[in-house]
């Protein structure tokens, strides 16, 4: 093997890397019009702090996912942390374990314990009944996730949250600019948070919002992320530094204007992916609702070890060595790691189906960096390593003579 995943950090500055295919390569939005807000927000020397374009772009996104209100953020995982406060949950709060730990983590954070909850296998999100049945006296909210793009059992979890007069947040990284039951996403639950992040299918470098059609929520949410200001000289609350910044909102608003752009070649990828691994024993692509408007960001395979001949690991392995960085994305689990594998050191005797797909899933590279020669060259290295799966595991555990 040329090449392992730890080496990623090495890897970066060389030029195999600019040749490598990757997950989350960053979509970029039109330069020209981005250097000319760019030139815009200099020329005004308004660089942060509410500016216009982010007010403008809090006003798009909002238009867009059909709420009343958008909190533009510095990322996801603040937007996450702020909610959660502004939300009022403490003590416990239900959460999947298959999720970036950042959802995890945004709520350990402020000394609230995450409750790890199983998901449904079909959906890869929350199972409703699972989370019932982890409710307790201490429980004041659930955080689903619509992993992958794929959305959660929303009104199950409403009935679960209404019944148990629980707060119902949504962790909506993967779903911007989708629909669910016909409606946009954002519009779900008391409250959803976007990643804007540089890997995701629509980024502002790094950025994320908050939407809800809340108004306390929101108010509260507004002050939370400017340290508290109510105008000048004035903090009536506690509060943190979650602003997003002009260049972030320049970018935002470029890409806003190209998105569906990236939306029609990450369908046309994931659908040549779908043509190109239908005949491939064991593995089987996740598909997505397409009665539904889809951002079709990730593409997800589920990698059945018999029937391909070859485990999930090995997989990855072939990849990274073919410089394909396909990635084990929620790999082991947020009950696996530090500080929650020490804390909870018996969550998985709840999770079994988590436990079973993060080691079948893997993520593809797709998005505007990958042509469909790029995904032809991914799908004949999965035909060639299932074909050959015996043999290629055979080889990757022979145990070099010594010396
Ligand atoms: N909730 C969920 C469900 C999430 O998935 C996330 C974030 C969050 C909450 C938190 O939102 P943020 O606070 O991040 O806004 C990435 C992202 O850092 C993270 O945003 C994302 N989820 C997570 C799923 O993936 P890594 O560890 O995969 O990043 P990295 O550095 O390995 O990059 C991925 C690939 O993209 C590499 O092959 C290199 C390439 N790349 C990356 C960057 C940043 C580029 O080519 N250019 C770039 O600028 O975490």
């Amino acid at each position: 093997m040329k090449r392992r995943l730890e080496d990623l950090a090495v890897f970066g500055g060389s030029p195999a890397f600019a040749e490598a295919l990757h997950v989350g390569r960053p979509n970029i939005a039109d330069r020209e019009r981005l250097l000319a807000r760019i030139n815009e927000v200099l020329d005004r020397r308004w660089l942060t702090n509410n500016g216009p374009l982010v007010q403008e772009f809090e006003a798009r996104v909002a238009e867009r996912e059909g709420v009343r209100h958008c909190i533009a953020m510095c990322n996801g995982t603040v937007g996450l942390e702020i909610a959660i406060r502004a939300a009022g949950l403490s003590g416990e709060v239900i959460v999947p374990s298959l999720t970036f730990v950042a959802t995890a983590h945004a709520l350990e954070w402020q000394q609230i314990t995450p409750v790890f909850c199983d998901v449904d296998p079909k959906t890869y999100t929350l199972d409703p009944r699972q989370v019932e049945a982890r409710i307790t006296p201490k429980t004041t909210g659930i955080i689903g996730v619509h992993l992958w793009g794929r959305p959660c059992d929303v009104e199950a979890l409403a009935r679960v949250a209404a019944e148990h007069r629980l707060r119902l947040l949504y962790d909506a990284a993967h779903v911007f600019d989708t629909t669910c039951l016909g409606r946009a996403i954002g519009g779900y639950g008391d409250a959803a948070v976007f990643s804007f992040h540089a890997t995701k299918f629509f980024n502002t470098f790094e950025g994320g919002a908050v939407v809800t059609n809340d108004d306390e929520l929101a108010r509260t949410m507004r002050l939370m992320k400017n340290f508290g200001f109510a105008g000048y000289d004035n903090v009536i609350h506690v509060g943190t530094n979650g602003k997003m910044s002009e260049l972030s909102a320049a970018t935002g608003l470029t890409g806003l204007e190209t998105l569906q752009e990236v939306v029609t070649v990450n369908r046309e990828n994931f659908h040549a992916y779908q043509d190109a691994l239908a005949g491939i024993p064991g593995i089987t692509l996740l598909d997505y609702d397409e009665r539904e408007r889809c951002n079709f960001q990730y593409v997800v395979l589920d990698v059945d070890p018999r029937a391909a001949s070859i485990t999930r690991d090995d997989l990855v392995t072939v990849f990274w060595a073919e410089n394909v960085l396909a990635r084990r994305y929620f790999y082991p689990g947020c009950h696996r790691m530090e500080p929650y594998r020490t804390r909870f050191p018996d969550a998985g005797r709840h999770l079994p189906a988590t436990e079973r797909l993060v080691e079948r899933t893997l993520t593809l590279p797709t998005g505007t960096a990958l042509d469909t020669a790029g995904v032809r060259r991914v799908t004949d290295l999965m035909a060639f390593a299932v074909r050959h799966g015996r043999a290629i595991t055979e080889r990757l555990r022979v145990t070099p003579p010594p010396a």
